[in-house]
């Protein structure tokens, strides 16, 4: 059945869970389509107006169709409570924690995911909304010791394989949909908020960011690139981002008196 749907590769640790509660979702919906088409198909033939002159206004009285209502909704309560339910909670309450984790920020805005990460020191640098401008996206306060080191990319996101990510997300005027489909990750980032997600990127390739919320006239080209990388060859796109900042760092840094 999953080949039957068309989903995208599966790229997370939790994709096969999400996969598998789409196909029985559609499981449920295909017996349901079939059954209640064949069920019409019978009332057309049974209440044809030739067999029924007259109209009867007491309905049906089986109880055959009380049972199969009871029955999906049983269906229905078992993939909530059993499927749905868990699924969410590890989503939003099994974090990783700040150490084990890449950690990044996303800024979503007309039209573009801004990346920023937070270095070796770790520490997400200030950001200040006075000073976005058009080489400097984010407001990146270089003159803060925490942001000196801080890579900033435009829709370019990397990331080691079989490591937790999480990203804080967020955006800068309107509403964007953070939408990872090989990950099976959506999330709308909201201006003013910064909203986590996390998912472990478990297949090495290039996929797609795509914004996944109508967000204006150019919505349809906000599009980014996501690359899963070998912790090696991550560790060397981060190396090669360190080093083109230290140019910029040099003349960052206070002269001596
Ligand atoms: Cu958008």
């Amino acid at each position: 059945m999953l080949n039957l749907l068309g989903l995208p590769v599966a790229a997370s640790a939790h994709a096969g869970e999400i996969d598998e509660m789409i196909v029985l979702v559609h499981w449920l919906m295909a017996i349901l389509f079939v059954g209640w088409g064949l069920f019409f198909i019978y009332v057309l033939f049974r209440f044809r107006k030739g067999a029924n002159p007259k109209a009867s206004y007491a309905g049906a009285k089986g109880k055959i169709s009380k049972g199969l209502e009871v029955g999906v909704a049983i269906v229905e309560v078992i993939l909530l409570v059993f499927y749905a339910i868990p699924a969410w909670a590890k989503r939003v309450k099994a974090f990783p924690s700040e150490q084990e984790a890449v950690v990044v920020k996303v800024v979503g805005e007309q039209f573009a995911w801004n990346v920023q990460y937070p270095g070796p020191d770790g520490k997400f640098g200030r950001t200040d909304i006075r000073m976005v401008a058009a080489d400097n996206p984010l407001g990146l306060d270089r003159s803060d010791p925490d942001a000196k080191d801080d890579i900033t990319t435009i829709n370019q996101l990397n990331l080691p394989v079989d490591r937790p990510v999480l990203v804080h997300l967020s955006s800068k005027d309107v509403i964007h949909s953070f939408g990872l489909y090989e990950m099976r990750v959506k999330q709308d980032a909201i201006p003013g908020m910064s909203i986590p997600v996390w998912f472990i990127p478990n297949r090495i390739g290039e996929y797609e960011i795509a914004c996944s919320q109508l967000c204006g006239l150019g919505h349809f080209r906000m599009r980014g690139f996501i690359t899963i990388q070998s912790q090696a060859d991550f560790q060397k796109w981060f190396d090669a981002q360190e080093k083109e900042l230290a140019p910029a760092r040099a003349t960052a840094a206070p002269t001596a008196p």
